[in-house]
């Protein structure tokens, strides 16, 4: 369920880049991948494009990640979107059958007709292997969406809290505590700056656009730091 990180070195978090390859390309860039103290992250929704569907390249940005998915120091985790794919039995699956009848049609756009259904598995066994979170030694929950207000029997149920309708801060603060975690990050929901702190949780955007601004942030945080709200504010980055 959740993958485990040690002390030593950086971990990068980005979220939410929703087939947007130009900038999953960035953020991969920063990434040391010979270098096994050198994390990456993506917090959910790598895919599904939220723009013009001519610009969502989820099936490209898939097979990079295929190439990396056994990396001790690769950790891709589900969103809503992934999960929608890949859970049959969940209620995404069917309240985003239009996200998917998409990418459907993006994997047909860039593989061949001989190769849609070939691609179409591969994508699927490839989502299977994303976890829900990682854990750091020094105290950091990292998922796609936070602990619900409402009480959740299964970890799937993790990933219907959204910031807008749900003021969780009790729902985290009491989660950390429980778990013995400092700081929680989280992605999916939009925020105005393109990151908000709420007490003991931050969300950020990764790929955000609003009212022709763009503010992509993204997290460089120093492993062998203890976790608090200043740390993670220092470690607050943007890219262009
Ligand atoms: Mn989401």
């Amino acid at each position: 369920m959740a993958n485990k990180i040690g002390n030593k070195g950086q971990l990068l978090i980005f979220t939410d880049i929703h087939g947007d390859k130009e900038l999953f390309d960035k953020y991969m860039d920063l990434w040391e991948v010979e270098n096994p103290n050198c994390h990456i992250c993506f917090a959910g929704d790598l895919i599904h494009g939220r723009f013009s569907p001519e610009k969502d390249k989820s099936p490209e940005i898939l097979d990079i990640v295929s190439e990396y998915i056994n990396y001790p120091n690769f950790h891709p985790l589900l969103g809503n979107h992934e999960l929608s794919e890949i859970d049959s039995s969940s209620y995404l699956h069917m309240t985003m059958r239009k996200q998917r009848a998409h990418f459907i049609r993006s994997i047909s756009t860039s593989k061949s007709k001989k190769e849609l259904d070939d691609y179409r598995k591969k994508y699927f066994d490839l989502m299977c292997k994303f976890q829900f979170a990682i854990v750091t030694e020094n105290g950091l929950w990292v998922s796609h969406i936070g602990p619900s207000k409402k009480s959740y029997h299964n970890v799937r149920d993790y990933l219907w809290n959204t910031f807008e309708s749900d003021d969780n801060s009790t729902n985290v603060n009491d989660f950390l505590k429980n778990h013995d975690l400092k700081f929680m990050v989280v992605g999916h929901t939009e925020t105005p700056k393109g990151y908000e702190f709420l007490d003991k949780q931050l969300i950020i955007n990764s790929n955000h656009h609003i009212k022709g601004e763009v503010n992509n942030y993204y997290l460089d945080i120093d492993l062998s730091k203890i976790v608090d709200k200043e740390l993670i504010k220092k470690s607050l980055k943007t890219i262009t």
